[in-house]
């Protein structure tokens, strides 16, 4: 029986990246594995697939009594609806440890540093396996993503090394200017509905017992939602109110200047005074020098909610 390898939904590009790598590894110490998905390609993962040759992996919701191996999270409201119904035979993740939990024994591969592609590197350096040219090259690019190019307070020198090696392996000589190519994909959000937009790079957390969804869109320059911001803000209002979410919260973030612009809709008009000790002004609120939500919003939302 296969395994199936899987990210979080609404994938970025390391749950993609991320599974087709961990499949490979896994194929060539024969424990046979499929990578899969759990929802469509960004247009940042699709650039990125294709500049390297490779097929989405397979889209794939349900999982009951499957055997699955779980990348780039552990939160219950990331993972499959009936990951409950499944044997998880691993995680490799970087993010805070989640509420997934297992009933039988299970291998981890959990380490604090930028990016999963990472630590799926260190897998293959363990298992002592070869890294194919075009895989090095989705792990490499799947690394500037999560770091935003090494910017990110999330990156690690294990990161940086890390691309560094898979840039060699991958033959890619400038792998920032690879890097800017893919925020530059990111960029282009003009023309996309308000609500695909905010879906893009979206995460439910839950929050003690508060339902707290958070979106981010990393861009090259903020101008980009100069036209399209009302409707943004519009659309999380929206967002909330077809769901059970205590706070839908969008974050603008600009990669050159380094920040974030929160869109913040919330049934506590305190939030972000008590998380960020910013107040809300008009909906909006700039947290300079935030980049990371994992690092630099979900800590201290979490904290607020304790
Ligand atoms: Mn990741």
């Amino acid at each position: 029986m296969s395994m199936y390898v899987v990210g979080h939904k609404i994938p970025d590009s390391d749950s993609i990246c991320g599974a087709i790598a961990l499949a490979y590894l896994k194929n060539q110490i024969d424990e046979p594995a499929i990578a899969a998905r759990l929802g469509e390609l960004s247009p940042e993962t699709a650039f990125i697939l294709e500049r390297f040759g490779f097929e989405a992996p397979l889209f794939k919701e349900s999982y009951a009594g499957e055997e699955v191996y779980i990348v780039d999270h552990s939160e219950l409201t990331q993972a499959p609806d009936d990951i409950a119904k499944a044997t998880i035979v691993g995680i490799v993740d970087h993010h805070k440890l989640g509420d997934l939990t297992t009933s039988t024994p299970l291998e981890c591969w959990i380490r604090p540093v930028g990016c999963s592609n990472t630590i799926i590197k260190m897998m293959y350096d363990f298992y002592k396996v070869d890294i194919p040219a075009n895989i090095a090259g989705i792990m490499m690019c799947a690394i500037l993503s999560d770091t935003v190019i090494f910017k990110s307070p999330t990156c690690t020198t294990a990161d940086i090394r890390c691309v560094e090696a898979l840039a060699e392996i991958a033959g890619i000589e400038d792998f920032k200017a690879l890097g800017m190519e893919m925020f530059k994909v990111k960029s282009a959000v003009e023309g996309t509905p308000a609500r695909v937009l905010v879906m893009r790079d979206f995460k439910d957390f839950n929050m003690n017992g508060n339902l707290i969804g958070i979106g981010q869109l990393e861009v090259i320059d903020l101008a980009v939602f100069d036209s399209i911001k009302a409707d943004l803000e519009a659309d999380i209002k929206a967002l909330k109110a077809e769901g059970k979410r205590h706070s839908v919260l969008l974050l603008l973030t600009d990669i050159m200047k380094e920040g974030s612009e929160m869109l913040v809709i919330s049934d506590d008009s305190e939030l972000t005074q008590k998380a960020f000790g910013k107040a809300t002004v008009d909906g909006k609120v700039w947290l300079d020098g935030v980049l990371s939500r994992k690092k630099q919003v979900v800590p201290q939302l979490q904290k607020a909610f304790a």
